[in-house]
């Protein structure tokens, strides 16, 4: 097994585990991921943490030897498998924090940017440098990373290779949160800022925000709407709007 799936208290916690090669993404470990969303999905986990074993390396990409003498017709369909798993990550039915403990390159980066949130230690250094090897990225970088920091910073950061270091990410946007000490215990605790609330409401919240940059103004408002509608006919809103006026803590029950 490449990546190992437990639990930590109330959170699913992947990780990726090839530490002989920086956590490469060779194609078995992405279909591995695959098979683990789907079992942390169907869990009662609060969130899914996803961090690299060992200290250097979240994950330094795609395994570039197993690139290498392809078919034009193989590299597109494994492409598109990879971009489908990393959308399943994108649809769980909790949030997800990427614990980026070391280097994130390439396919290691997009797998983070999958994520709903990514945290830092500070010897972390991402980027995506493809174009050093001839290629561009192909499991979500160009897409999801101007939608994090930019269309300016992304173009850069992808045209060039360039590697940003942790204050650089963490001040363009790229990481959520510097962390110290231990990464996933840093993880755990950034995770249950958010994790007491009604997981069914943090899923209408994460689909009105991640479908505002796709979408025009007047329709991303309706999208709002509805899921704002959708929000209020929950039992957790009653709850949460009724603990506010009793002075107590809203008890959620993710109905
Ligand atoms: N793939 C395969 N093996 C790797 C990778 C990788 N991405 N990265 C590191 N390794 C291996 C090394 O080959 C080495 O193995 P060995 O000991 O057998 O030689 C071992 O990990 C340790 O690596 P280094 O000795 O290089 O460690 P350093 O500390 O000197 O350097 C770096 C660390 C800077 C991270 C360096 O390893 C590096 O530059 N790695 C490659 C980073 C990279 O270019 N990533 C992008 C890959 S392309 C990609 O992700 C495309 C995604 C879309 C593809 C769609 C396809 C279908």
């Amino acid at each position: 097994m490449t990546i190992e799936l437990t639990r930590i208290d109330e959170f699913a916690l992947i990780t990726l585990n090839r530490p002989e090669a920086l956590n490469a993404l060779s194609f078995g470990l992405i279909d591995e991921l695959g098979r683990a969303f789907d079992e942390a999905a169907a869990t009662d986990a609060r969130a899914l943490l996803i961090t690299g074993a060992g200290t250097k390396a979240f994950c330094a990409g795609a395994d570039i030897k197993e690139l290498m003498g392809r078919s034009l017709q193989d590299q597109k369909r494994r492409t598109e498998s990879g971009q489908a798993t990393f959308a399943k990550l994108e649809r769980l039915p909790m949030p997800s924090v990427a614990i980026v403990n070391g280097y994130a390159f390439g396919g290691g980066l997009e797998l983070a940017l999958a994520c709903t949130f990514r945290v830092a230690t500070r010897n972390a250094k991402l980027g995506l440098p493809e174009i050093k090897l001839g290629l561009i990225p192909g499991y979500g970088g160009t897409q999801r990373l101007p939608r994090a920091v930019g269309e300016a910073r992304a173009m850069e950061m992808i045209l060039t290779g360039r590697t940003v270091d942790a204050e650089e990410a963490h001040r363009i946007g790229l990481v959520h949160r510097l962390v110290d000490g231990d990464a996933v215990a840093a993880g755990v605790a950034y995770a249950r800022e958010f994790s007491g609330y009604s997981l069914p409401v943090l899923g209408f919240a994460r689909e009105a925000v991640s479908r505002a940059l796709a979408t025009p103004l007047a329709e991303g408002l309706k999208i709002e709407t509805d899921l704002a509608t959708l929000a209020f006919q929950t039992r957790d809103a009653a709850e949460g709007m009724a603990a506010f006026a009793a002075k107590r803590k809203a008890r959620f029950e993710d109905q």
